[in-house]
C-alpha cells in the first residue's frame, strides 16, 4: 500500500518565499511571523523535499551589508550541509522595492535598468556558488497601466537587452546555469510583458543565445489568462524548453491564489502531472504557493506537505489511468494514437496529395463518432478513485 510520503528521488522543491510567506495581501497586514530559511530547510527536508529555492532578498535582506551577506549565506548553506537539500533553482527580486515600482530590465529610467540589471548579475554569482541549474526571471513589475506610459518596442528591445546580457555574463564565467522566463499576464502590473508561454517562447527566438534560456510556467499564471497549463507545459516540452516550472492551484481567471498544488483546477492537475511523468520530465517538481493567511504554521507545513502528497497521488491515479486495459482500448477507439502516425506517407509531396485518389466521403466521415465521452469519463474516474 503506497502510503505517499515523499522522499529525495521524488525531486520536490520549495521557495523560501511560499512556506516563509507571511499572509500579507493588499487588504491586511502579515497574519504570521518572519520564518527563519534555516528552519525552512530543516523543516522542508523533515518532510521528504529535495530542494529550496529562493529570491536573493528572501534570504538576503535588500540593504544588508557585505558582512551581513555572507552571514546569511553561511547560515544557510550549513543548513543545506545538514539535511542535503539542494537548491535547484535561485531567481531575483525586481518587484518588491520601491525602486522598481515601474519595472526592472524595462523601467523607463535607466540607472534603474542598470540598478536592477546588477542585482540580478551579483545574484547570478550566488546562484552559482550554491550549485543551482536555472535561474528564474520573473518580470512581475515590467508592464503598465497605460499603454500611453511604456514604449512597447523599446521596451522589447531592453528586455532582450538584459536577458542577453545576463546570458553572456553566465557564459563568461563559464557558469553551468539555463535561465527560465516566467509569464504571468498581470498582477501587480494592470498588464506584464510575457503574459503566456507562447509569448516567452516567441521572445526567446529574438534572444542573442536562444539555446540557454526556457521557460518556467505557472500553473495559476496561465491558468489566470483563461489558458490551458497542460497545453502550455506540452508545448514548452515540444519545444525543448520546459526547463522549469511552477505548481500550484488556481480557481479560473481571477486573482493570483498561489492555492497549494492540486487545489483549484484538480482535473488540470491530474493531466499536469499525467503528462510530466508521461513525457519523462526529469526537472524540478517546483511548488510556488502561498499557505492561506487563515494559517499558524502548523498550516503552513500542512500545505507544504499536501503539494506533495497531492502530486504523488495524482502520479499514481494517471498511472493506473494509462494502465487500465479499458482506457488502452478507449484510446484506440478514440484514434488518440492514430495522431503519432504522419500525415503525409513517407517523401509524399504536395502535388501527390492534390492529386492522390482516395475514397474519401466527407459526408459519411462527418459521422464518424469520437467517443471522447467514454474515454473522459474514464479519465475522472480513475482521478476519483474508482477505476
Ligand atoms: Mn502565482
Amino acid at each position: 500500500m503506497n502510503d505517499y510520503s515523499p522522499t529525495p528521488a521524488d525531486k520536490f522543491s520549495f521557495g523560501l518565499w511560499t512556506v516563509g510567506f507571511q499572509g500579507a495581501d493588499p487588504f491586511g497586514a502579515a497574519t504570521r511571523p518572519d520564518l527563519d530559511p534555516v528552519r525552512a530547510v530543516h523543516k522542508l527536508a523533515e518532510r521528504g523535499a529535495w530542494g529550496v529555492t529562493f529570491h536573493d532578498d528572501d534570504l538576503i535582506p535588500f540593504a544588508a551589508s557585505d558582512s551581513e551577506r555572507e552571514e546569511a549565506v553561511s547560515r544557510f548553506r550549513a543548513a543545506l550541509d545538514e539535511t542535503g537539500m539542494t537548491v535547484p533553482m535561485v531567481t531575483t527580486n525586481l518587484f518588491g522595492h520601491p525602486v522598481f515600482k515601474d519595472g526592472a530590465l524595462t523601467a523607463n529610467d535607466r540607472d534603474i535598468r542598470r540598478f536592477a540589471l546588477r542585482k540580478v548579475l551579483r545574484n547570478v554569482e550566488l546562484a552559482a556558488e550554491l550549485g543551482a541549474e536555472t535561474f528564474v526571471a520573473w518580470g512581475g513589475r515590467e508592464g503598465s497601466e497605460s499603454d500611453a506610459a511604456i514604449d512597447a518596442h523599446s521596451a522589447f528591445e531592453r528586455y532582450k537587452e538584459g536577458v542577453d546580457l545576463i546570458c553572456e555574463f553566465i557564459r563568461d564565467r563559464g557558469y553551468g546555469l539555463r535561465l527560465a522566463l516566467e509569464p504571468k499576464p498581470n498582477e501587480p502590473r494592470g498588464d506584464i510583458l510575457l503574459p503566456t508561454v507562447g509569448h516567452v517562447l516567441a521572445f526567446i527566438e529574438r534572444l542573442q543565445h536562444p539555446e540557454m534560456v526556457g521557460v518556467n510556467p505557472e500553473v495559476g499564471h496561465e491558468q489566470m489568462a483563461g489558458l490551458n497549463y497542460v497545453h502550455g507545459i506540452a508545448q514548452a516540452l515540444w519545444s525543448d524548453k520546459l526547463f522549469h516550472l511552477d505548481l500550484n492551484g488556481q480557481h479560473g481567471a481571477k486573482f493570483d491564489q498561489d492555492l497549494r498544488f492540486g487545489a483549484g483546477d484538480l482535473k488540470s492537475a491530474f493531466f499536469t502531472v499525467d503528462l510530466l511523468e508521461s513525457a519523462g520530465y526529469s526537472g524540478p517538481r517546483h511548488f510556488d504557493f502561498k499557505p492561506s493567511r487563515t494559517e499558524d504554521e502548523e498550516g503552513v507545513w500542512d500545505s507544504a506537505a499536501g503539494c506533495m502528497r497531492n502530486y504523488l497521488i495524482l502520479r499514481d491515479r494517471a498511472a493506473a489511468f494509462r494502465a487500465d486495459p479499458r482506457v488502452r482500448e478507449a484510446l484506440e477507439a478514440s484514434r488518440v494514437t492514430e495522431l503519432r502516425r504522419p500525415t503525409l506517407a513517407p517523401g509524399e509531396k504536395a502535388a501527390e496529395l492534390l492529386t492522390a485518389k482516395e475514397d474519401f466521403d466527407p459526408e459519411e466521415v462527418g459521422k464518424r463518432a469520437m467517443r471522447y465521452e467514454r474515454l473522459d469519463q474514464l479519465a475522472l474516474e480513475h482521478l476519483m478513485g474508482v477505476g
